[in-house]
């Protein structure tokens, strides 16, 4: 379909999304302390093909070529995330200048170019000592979170004004502490170790967007969470139950208490004796008026009832048709439909797609181009299904493709590149794909 069916509003945000410790390397550099990920990815066997973050995509050091990128890419915005332990190298106590000026000078950069930084202060890098005394399990967590957050307030806040304070708090409670499959690791048989890091993890939010406020009162401030579209895989009322239940576990156990003060009571009822200690004023300090919603989407779950089957009593279906190279289902309907969802069922003032992208098997050809026609059209139908989403009243006010190079894909290593740049990892050489080249097209005809 032709780009001129794509029309957005003139003050939206078109950018990318990177994260710390996904491309910035540099990892014992300027005083940088130690985090979870680095433990966790040194860890033998935990991360594909033994690979680590220790140099990603080297933008510690080339962060003014990548700079360079999101121009070329004529984008008005960048999505990145600022590393914990490079501002406080053991979580408290000591602030390491070196890390400031680090994240100081990319924000001027930035705003030098004309791209509006938005800043994520935690995607996932928890620095170790914190770890070491319990991590998100530790409510003290809170107060850590909020000393952090001040300090970056303070330091960025005069020229940063829009502030993610987490990035998908599912995924770094669930797959960290429960299935093993992030760091820091753990695994569990009961869900009480999700929910308990999961309710930290929210009242670290909701403490640090007062803290964002008392210090930059004209931020925007927000959360990003991952959200599935889910289907029931027939109409038998198992199975539409069960669509019920991994929509209450993905999606409304973090809408809920964000937008209505708080956890779905259908879910709370499967949970009794594993909910965390809700103490007087949780559930406000949680549900704190926010500045807009980021939601990040990749793909759709069909799901059915199984009842001796996976914990919860649910499978995912798996679908035939389009899917990326991680195995996901290509849906830009269930885009379509999450924003419409959210947007009628929570009413966000604002909304931002702050993550969405696929990754493919992409190649360097012999014109040195990388060809990822797969990529363009994924992108291409999910930019459709946002346009149709902001025709039909949602307010759309931003979209950020994941990613802006192909970059460390956790416990995946570098076997996955989602970039719309493609990153030669062995001589950090950044060449543009075509889908990059699209978006620039689309991007210049809508900022
Ligand atoms: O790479 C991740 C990112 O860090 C968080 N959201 C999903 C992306 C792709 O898996």
């Amino acid at each position: 379909m032709s780009q001129e069916f794509l029309h957005f509003p003139a003050d939206f945000l078109w950018g990318v999304s990177t994260a710390s410790y996904q491309i910035e390397g540099a990892v014992d550099e300027d005083g940088r302390g130690e985090t979870i990920w680095d433990r966790f990815s040194h860890t033998p066997g935990k991360v594909k093909n033994g690979d680590t973050g220790d140099v990603a995509c080297d933008h510690y050091h080339r962060w003014p070529e990548d700079i360079e990128l999101l121009k070329s890419l004529n984008l008005n915005a960048y999505r990145f995330s600022v590393a914990w332990a490079r501002i406080l190298p053991t979580g408290r106590g000591p602030v390491n200048q070196a890390g400031i000026d680090f994240y100081s000078r990319l924000v001027d950069g930035l705003l030098e170019a004309g791209i509006t930084p938005c800043l994520t202060l935690y995607h996932w890098d928890l620095p170790q000592p914190l770890q070491d005394e319990g991590g998100w399990m530790r409510r003290g967590i809170i107060d850590d979170f909020v000393a952090y957050t001040d300090v970056v307030a303070r330091a960025l806040g005069d020229r940063v004004k829009f502030f993610i304070t987490e990035n998908e708090p599912w995924v770094f409670t669930w797959l960290g502490y429960v299935l093993g499959e992030h760091a820091p690791g753990y695994t569990s048989e009961s869900v009480q170790p999700a929910l308990v890091t999961t309710h930290h993890a929210l009242l670290a939010h909701g403490a640090a967007v007062k803290a964002l406020r008392a210090v930059v009162p004209d931020a925007q401030v927000g959360i990003t969470l991952n959200l599935y579209h889910t289907d029931p895989a027939t109409n038998r009322p198992a199975d539409l139950e069960a669509a019920t239940r991994h929509d209450g576990h993905l999606n409304r156990w973090y809408l809920d208490p964000l937008f209505r003060g708080h956890y779905p009571s259908d879910m709370v009822e499967l949970v009794p004796a594993e909910m965390p200690d809700i103490q007087p004023g949780d559930m406000e300090l949680i549900a704190q008026p926010i500045d807009f919603l980021g939601i990040n989407y990749y793909s759709r779950h069909v799901v059915a009832d199984a009842p001796d089957g996976h914990r919860g009593g649910i499978k995912v279906v798996p679908q035939k048709g389009e899917h990326s190279a991680m195995g996901w289902e290509v849906y830009p309907d269930g885009l379509y439909a999450i924003l419409k969802r959210v947007h009628a069922d929570y009413a966000p003032r604002a909304i931002y797609v702050t993550e969405n992208g696929a990754p493919y098997d992409d190649v360097v050809t012999d014109d040195g181009q990388v060809h990822d026609p797969e990529r363009q059209s994924y992108l291409q139908r999910h930019f459709q299904a946002a346009a149709r989403a902001i025709a039909d009243g949602v307010p759309l006010k931003g979209y950020f493709v994941w990613s802006l190079i192909d970059n460390f894909e956790w416990a995946f290593g570098y076997s996955l590149r989602f970039g719309v740049t493609y990153v030669d990892f062995e001589t950090q050489q950044r060449i543009i794909k075509d889908s990059g080249k699209y978006m620039a097209e689309l991007a210049a005809a809508n900022v």
